[in-house]
């Protein structure tokens, strides 16, 4: 069987939760789940912004007619919407077989000492926080039927952490030892725990970071040439679809100009 059957297969009918699908990697992942399934399954969509997931949603059910979507306006930092968010899920979503812990954010690049309480608050509460809530509140629907795959968005940031990312990497740390974690704690079930580490990425990602300073998030990418969002949806999918035993761990992803957090080569 080629490639893609074996996927398309794999994937039949299965339930997808990806957060923050409203754009960046989370848009590009449940675009490229719905390609490799053939349009034959069911997301559920999160994000903040409504109107963009909505945008989202009605451009997947045009390419795929047969798919089935749930979008919701969901904030992963508010910790109390959760867990309702799970309960009141439509009985033909309920029993979630895939999550992308994929929300997150980089809020400024200032050093220690010059951070502003608001975006440690905020990373901490949508990358961690968030990220748990989300976690504990799905697992109990995997542990149920002993199966499904948690997939953490993680980072360079939290394998090598640079000047001026002393929050945000300090997440992404906590990312990958949550990760760790989970995978040991579930070492006698099916369910697989994934974590896929993007470098350079050009989404909105520095956009957000620098506060809507345009100038300066494409500053971060000018000399060299950055993945796309589809890069890493496109290793989210191929992970998913590997045979139930097999497990990618980790994946740390860099476009052919990086090396490190900082070792980026700018020609
Ligand atoms: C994004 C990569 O290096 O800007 O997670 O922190 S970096």
């Amino acid at each position: 069987m080629s490639y893609g059957a074996k996927a398309a297969e794999r994937l039949a009918n299965k339930i997808i939760l990806i957060t923050g699908a409203s754009s960046g990697i989370g848009e590009a992942t449940a675009r490229e789940f719905a390609a490799a399934a053939n349009g034959n399954l069911r997301l559920i969509l999160t994000a903040r912004r409504q109107e963009r997931l909505a945008a989202v949603s009605a451009s997947l059910i045009k390419s795929y007619p047969a798919i089935k979507i749930h979008s919701v306006q969901l904030d992963v930092s508010k910790a109390e919407t959760i867990q309702p968010f799970v309960d009141n899920l439509p009985s033909e979503f309920s029993d979630i077989d895939v999550l992308v812990n994929n929300a997150g954010k980089a809020l400024g690049k200032d050093n220690i000492g010059n951070i502003l309480e608001s975006d440690i608050a905020d990373m901490f509460q949508t990358n961690v926080l968030g990220l748990i809530n989300v976690t504990q509140a799905v697992l109990p629907i995997f542990k149920k039927k002993n199966y499904g795959d948690i997939i953490n968005l993680g980072s360079i940031a939290g394998r090598d952490p640079y000047p001026g990312g002393g929050i945000y990497c300090a997440t992404k740390a906590s990312v990958k030892s949550f990760s760790h974690v989970l995978r040991k704690e579930l070492i006698n079930t099916k369910i697989r725990v994934l974590e896929v580490d993007p470098g350079a990425v050009e989404t909105e990602f520095s956009e957000v970071r620098f506060k809507g300073d345009k100038d300066l998030a494409k500053a971060t990418y000018t000399g060299m040439e950055p993945l796309i969002a589809e890069d890493i949806a496109e290793i989210i999918v191929f992970g998913v679809t590997r045979r139930q035993n097999t497990v990618i761990a980790e994946t740390l992803v860099f476009p052919s100009a990086q090396a490190s957090a900082t070792h980026v080569y700018k020609g």
